[in-house]
C-alpha cells in the first residue's frame, strides 16, 4: 500500500487492553485506525486517551449486526481485528447468556457483515487458550483437542470454529489467534496479575492491608500484551489464513506471580495474601502452557518481555499510578 492507498484497520474492543496496544502498533506502521466503540453512559477511553486525535471512533456493538455493516460500509477497512468480548472468565459463570451473545455470536455477526460488505477484508479473531481448559496434552498446540471449562471458554470455542467455517465456506482470509494469557499495566483490575500488582503497590504505600485471592495453584503461560499484538498483525500479512498458538512456552503459578511481585518491593507475599473461597471458580483451568513453535517458524514471532520483567513493569506502573506520577497510558 502506498500513500494514496493507506492500509486501514478496524479494531473492535479498541478501548480494551489489547485494543490500545494494537492501535499504537498499527499507527506506528502508518495505518489509518478505526475503533469500534459501544455506547455507554460514561466513555471509557482511559487506555486510548493518548491516541484520541490519531484514531477514528465509530459507534457499534457486537450485539447489533446493522451497526457492524454500517461501520464497514462507511470506513472500508482492509483488515478487521475482532478483539471485543466479554473477556472475564469469572463473570461468564454469572452472565453466561450475555457472554455467549457477545463472545460467540458476536463473531458470526461480524463475519457475516464482512461477507456482505466486502469479503476481501482480512479478519483476525481473538481466540483463547481457555478453549483448551481441561488440557488434553502438555504443552498445548494448534492440534491439541479442546475441552473448555467456562461459558467464556465455550463461547470462544464457537468463535474459533465459526472463523474456520467462514474461511472454508466463503474463502474469507479469516485467521484465529489462540493467545495465552497476556498482561500489562493496562490489564483490567479484576484479572489476577493486575489485582496482585496493584495490591502490592497499595500495600507498599500503606493504603491496603491484605490481598484476597482464590486458587494460588493455577498455572498460566503469561506474556506481555505489547508483544502479542504484533502476532495478530503478522497473521493477517500471511498469504493464507490459518490458526496460530501465541504463547511463551513457560508456565508459572499464581503463587509464584505473588512471590515475585511482592519481592519486587521487598515484601513477603505470605504476610499479606489471604485465600478466599469467593474467588474460586465452579470449574478451574489448572494448567496452561503453550507450544509457540508454529508462531516462531511461520510468523517469525518471538516474545520480548520475560515473566520477571513483566511483573517488574506492572508493579512499577501501579506504584507510579498510585503516587499520581502516571498521567496517561502512553
Ligand atoms: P478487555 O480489556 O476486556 O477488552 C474487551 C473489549 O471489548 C473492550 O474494549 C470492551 O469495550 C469491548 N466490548 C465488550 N463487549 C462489547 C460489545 N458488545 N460490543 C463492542 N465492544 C464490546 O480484553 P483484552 O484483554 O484486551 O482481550 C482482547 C480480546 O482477546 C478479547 O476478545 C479476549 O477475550 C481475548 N483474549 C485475551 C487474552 C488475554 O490474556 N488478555 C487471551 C486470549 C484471548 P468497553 O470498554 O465498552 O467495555
Ligand atoms: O487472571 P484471570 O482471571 O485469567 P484467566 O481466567 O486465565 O483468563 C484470562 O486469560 C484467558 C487466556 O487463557 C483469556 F482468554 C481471558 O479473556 C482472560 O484474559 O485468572 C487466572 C488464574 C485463574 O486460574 C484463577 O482461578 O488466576 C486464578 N485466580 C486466583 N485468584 C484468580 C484469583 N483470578 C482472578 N481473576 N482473581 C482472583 O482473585
Amino acid at each position: 500500500m502506498n500513500q494514496l492507498h493507506p492500509q486501514r484497520a478496524l479494531i473492535t474492543g479498541i478501548t480494551g487492553q489489547d485494543g490500545s496496544y494494537l492501535a499504537e502498533f498499527l499507527l506506528s506502521k502508518d495505518y489509518e485506525v478505526i475503533g469500534l466503540v459501544r455506547r455507554s453512559s460514561m466513555v471509557s477511553f482511559e487506555r486510548i486517551a493518548h491516541l484520541q486525535d490519531k484514531v477514528h471512533i465509530v459507534s457499534g456493538d457486537l450485539l447489533d449486526e446493522a451497526s457492524l455493516i454500517e461501520a464497514l460500509q462507511k470506513h472500508q477497512p482492509n483488515e478487521v481485528y475482532n478483539l471485543a468480548a466479554q473477556s472475564f472468565v469469572q463473570t461468564s459463570f454469572g452472565q453466561p447468556v450475555l457472554t455467549g451473545e457477545t463472545t460467540a455470536l458476536g463473531v458470526t455477526r461480524l463475519l457475516d457483515a464482512i461477507r456482505i460488505v466486502d469479503p476481501t477484508i482480512r479478519f483476525y479473531q481473538a481466540s483463547s487458550s481457555e478453549m483448551f481448559g481441561k488440557v488434553q496434552e502438555v504443552p498445548q498446540s494448534e492440534s491439541t483437542p479442546f475441552h473448555p471449562r467456562s461459558p467464556y471458554g465455550v463461547a470462544k470455542l464457537y468463535g474459533h470454529w465459526i472463523t474456520v467455517n467462514y474461511r472454508e465456506s466463503y474463502n474469507l482470509h479469516a485467521s484465529s489467534g489462540i493467545l495465552f494469557n497476556h498482561e500489562s499495566p493496562r490489564r483490567g483490575l479484576e484479572f489476577v496479575t493486575r489485582k496482585i500488582t496493584h495490591a502490592v503497590a497499595a500495600i507498599h504505600l500503606g493504603r491496603q492491608h491484605d490481598l484476597r485471592l482464590g486458587n494460588l495453584d493455577a498455572m498460566r503461560d503469561w506474556g506481555f500484551a505489547g508483544d502479542y499484538v504484533k502476532a495478530m498483525w503478522l497473521m493477517l500479512q500471511q498469504d493464507k489464513p490459518d490458526n496460530y498458538v501465541v504463547c511463551t512456552g513457560e508456565t508459572h503459578s499464581v503463587r509464584e506471580f505473588c512471590e515475585l511481585a511482592f519481592a519486587h518491593l521487598n515484601m513477603d507475599y505470605k504476610d499479606y495474601v489471604v485465600v478466599d473461597k469467593a474467588f474460586f471458580r465452579p470449574a478451574e483451568v489448572d494448567l496452561l502452557v503453550g507450544d509457540p513453535s508454529k508462531a516462531h517458524k511461520s510468523l517469525s514471532w518471538y516474545r520480548e518481555v520475560s515473566f520477571k520483567d513483566l511483573i517488574a513493569m506492572m508493579v512499577q506502573a501501579d506504584l507510579e499510578l498510585l503516587q499520581g506520577k502516571l498521567k496517561s497510558f502512553s
